[in-house]
């Protein structure tokens, strides 16, 4: 019989795949031949590995927490959606499309104001944040210019598969090597340099690889969850991805808290009493119009 182990997929390269084993060694392994056309294997997924001579083969996968098609990545624990406070200034639209996402996929949240360093103490934005989203996530605050917040934010991660998400120069990457540089791990990462002219990134990162930064803890910097749409959730269940609403308990189910009376809906009473962001529910309503459109147009 030969022996049989487990493994996670930290990258994959074109003729083969990167693996940690249980036992924290890295290793090279090709699919079994039987199974290369049946399934495509993910970074973060766990695979059943067996020894055949000097070589890894790769026999079987696990089932998946959750996984994506754009990044092509499984099972992630955390998604860290970094915030830069200056250049580039937040983006709220893709924060709260962010948040929907980790809703529906089942991922933590944390919310990672950055470049704390550009910005006096009591910056606009950082109030902002911490009042429109306390409901949603955990906030925390980086600098990963002078370190601060860094090793905070790594006791959040520790044990976890934790992904990096953000507009392009919001400094996923800068961060990632301050993770990285707190266990003296050395690792080739790319980080942008952002144009005068625009203040905006150009996704200086493009490999989907998981860097493993202590035995069980990893993270993954990919600029892939920065830019995707929410496609395939329906417009009546985008109100179920917002936290806050749901706290709220809106008196009866079928509300989509947008052309319903205000004595009604709970949410929209919230609005007008300031207890929701007022450009946040306009988000939401922008997106719920969008996600309608989008699906009228499926069916004619
Ligand atoms: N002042 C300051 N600059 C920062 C900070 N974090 C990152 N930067 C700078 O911002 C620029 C972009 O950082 P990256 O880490 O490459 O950003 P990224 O989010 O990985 O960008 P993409 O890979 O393009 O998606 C670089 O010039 C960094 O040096 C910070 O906390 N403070
Ligand atoms: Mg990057
Ligand atoms: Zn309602």
């Amino acid at each position: 019989m030969q022996e049989k182990a487990y493994a996670k997929v930290i990258e994959k390269l074109i003729d083969r795949y990167i693996l940690i084993t249980e036992d924290n060694k890295k290793i090279d392994a090709l699919l079994k031949g039987n199974i290369k056309k049946k399934r495509e294997f993910l970074v973060g997924d766990i695979v059943e590995i067996e020894k055949a001579y000097d070589k890894f083969l790769i026999t079987d996968i696990k089932e998946r927490t959750n996984s994506f098609i754009r990044p092509p990545v499984a099972n992630i624990d955390n998604l860290v959606i970094v915030v830069s406070l200056k250049n580039p200034v937040p983006d709220y639209m893709l924060l709260d499309k962010e948040l929907i996402l980790c809703n529906a996929k089942n991922i933590t949240p944390i919310i990672c104001i950055n470049k704390l360093d550009l910005v006096k103490d009591d910056n606009k934005q950082i109030e902002y944040v911490k009042k429109t989203y306390n409901t949603e996530a955990e906030i925390m605050f980086t600098s990963a210019y002078n370190g601060n917040g860094i090793n905070k934010l790594f006791d959040k991660l520790k044990g976890k598969v934790s992904a990096f998400s953000g507009n392009s120069g919001v400094g996923k990457s800068s961060i990632t090597k301050k993770l990285l540089d707190l266990v003296k791990k050395e690792e080739n990462i790319e980080i942008g340099n952002i144009g005068k002219k625009s203040n905006r990134g150009k996704h200086t990162t493009k490999a989907v690889k998981l860097y493993e930064i202590t035995n069980s803890t990893y993270i993954l910097d990919t600029p892939g969850f920065s830019s995707f749409e929410l496609y395939d959730i329906n417009y009546k269940n985008l109100k179920n991805y917002y936290k806050i609403f749901k706290n709220l308990n809106c008196e009866y189910e079928d509300c989509m808290h947008i052309n319903e009376k205000e004595d009604v809906c709970a949410v929209k009473k919230a609005v007008t009493l300031g207890k929701i962001d007022k450009l946040r529910y306009e988000r939401y309503v922008y997106l719920y119009n969008k996600l309608k459109e989008m699906d009228d147009k499926k069916y004619k």
